[in-house]
């Protein structure tokens, strides 16, 4: 059968709506949000992670404190300003070199407002396979809007800071084993009226098959929301998907539409984090709400996943990934806790178990070396 190409029905208005509200209750009933919980021994509780186990995602409530996020805020404006205006510019809007313009990685992602760039594509390996609904632009938009960053961390000091957050590390920790690895980090935007979809996938793309896989074998990201994030723009999942290869052609004939009957939204306020298996099925919607969506993603992986393992080259070139690339990449989990625990001396930093024996001390005299870092991230 062909690719089924989104349908929408007779009143598409009343039916977004209703979707969005029956996907609202449903996420809010699914029980896998609520605050933090570690013990003394900084470990995470079980039934937290029986959660996100089950259902592929869980919402950490309240995690980022006020501080936190007014910082990473200022940060996020400040990378907006200084990126490139188009997406072929090297000038900013104040017409200086833009952020990046010496770097070797393309880390600005841009989008045709409301569009679908990749689904039914084969880009990013066909991981794609349907097409969104494409609702009708605004006459007064831009051509394009920057709907990702990447290599985030080189670019925000916040950034960096979080990506050292002793209780998400621990977290990292009690998913992947003591032992995790990085994966990427992306700052995602979804621009009110104008933002794009980002079409149904999962994310992971070369570990299928292996003999040990299971629902943990591509990882997780973090999903830390500045302003918050509802059914209108923010990202659905799919409660369950992450075990296995899923067929979302499938899925989505049995929906007749992109909306997918058993996706739901990530329901967050500001400062609340989400964790979502890579496995799971996820995708968002173009944003036609007033609300902007700002999220900071940064994933981490179990080592087992990427030693020896063939990269995907969507988010680096395709390579074996050996113990030293692990090594140099992981090297940006130590600055990111050396960094926060300079901008914080009260709070207890994560020990991370496989740089133990190293000293890595973040400051300025270091940048020169994470420029581009994000050429060894670690996508699988
Ligand atoms: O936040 C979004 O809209 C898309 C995120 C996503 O697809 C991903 O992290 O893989």
């Amino acid at each position: 059968m062909n690719n089924p190409t989104p349908q929408r029905g007779a009143d598409p208005d009343n039916d977004i709506r209703a979707y969005q509200e029956q996907g609202t209750l449903k996420a809010l009933h699914l029980g896998n949000r609520g605050p933090i919980k570690l013990d003394a021994m900084g470990r995470l509780d079980p039934m937290i992670l029986d959660s996100y186990k089950t259902h592929g995602f869980y919402i950490f409530e309240g995690l980022l404190a006020d501080q936190e996020l007014r910082e990473l805020e200022a940060d996020v404006e400040q990378i907006q300003q200084r990126a490139p205006v188009s997406p072929k510019a090297i000038f900013d809007q104040k017409g200086q070199p833009a952020l990046g313009h010496n770097l070797i990685a393309k880390n600005f992602g841009w989008v045709v407002p409301l569009s679908d760039p990749v689904g039914g594509t084969d880009k990013n390996q066909g991981r794609h396979p349907v097409k969104m609904h494409e609702p009708k632009r605004p006459s007064d938009a831009p051509d394009h809007v920057l709907q990702i960053i990447l290599g985030s961390l080189q670019f925000s000091q916040a950034c960096l800071r979080l990506y050292g957050h002793p209780q998400l590390l621990a977290v990292a920790e009690a998913i992947n084993g003591p032992d995790f690895t990085p994966f990427n980090e992306a700052i995602w935007i979804k621009h009110p009226h104008l933002g794009g979809s980002v079409a149904w996938h999962q994310d992971g793309t070369t570990q299928w098959g292996r003999p040990d896989f299971d629902e943990g074998t591509h990882g997780f990201n973090f999903m830390a929301q500045l302003y918050g994030s509802d059914a209108e723009n923010g990202l659905w999942v799919v409660p369950g998907s992450q075990t296995g290869p899923a067929d979302i052609k499938q899925m989505m004939r049995e929906a007749g539409s992109d909306r997918l009957t058993k996706a739901v939204p990530l329901i967050c306020a500001p400062g609340d984090v989400a964790i979502c298996n890579r496995q799971a099925v996820h995708g968002s919607f173009a944003n036609t709400s007033s609300k902007p969506r700002v999220t900071l993603n940064f994933g981490f992986h179990r080592r087992g996943s990427v030693f020896g393992a063939m990269g995907n080259g969507i988010h680096s070139p395709a390579t074996i990934y050996d113990a030293d690339r692990i090594f140099e990449r992981a090297k940006m989990i130590a600055y990111g806790i050396s960094a926060r625990s300079q901008h914080l001396p009260d709070e207890q930093p994560y020990a991370y178990a496989p740089l133990k024996t190293h000293t890595m001390t973040w400051d300025e005299s270091v940048r020169p070396s994470i420029q581009d870092y994000n050429l060894l991230d670690l996508g699988i």
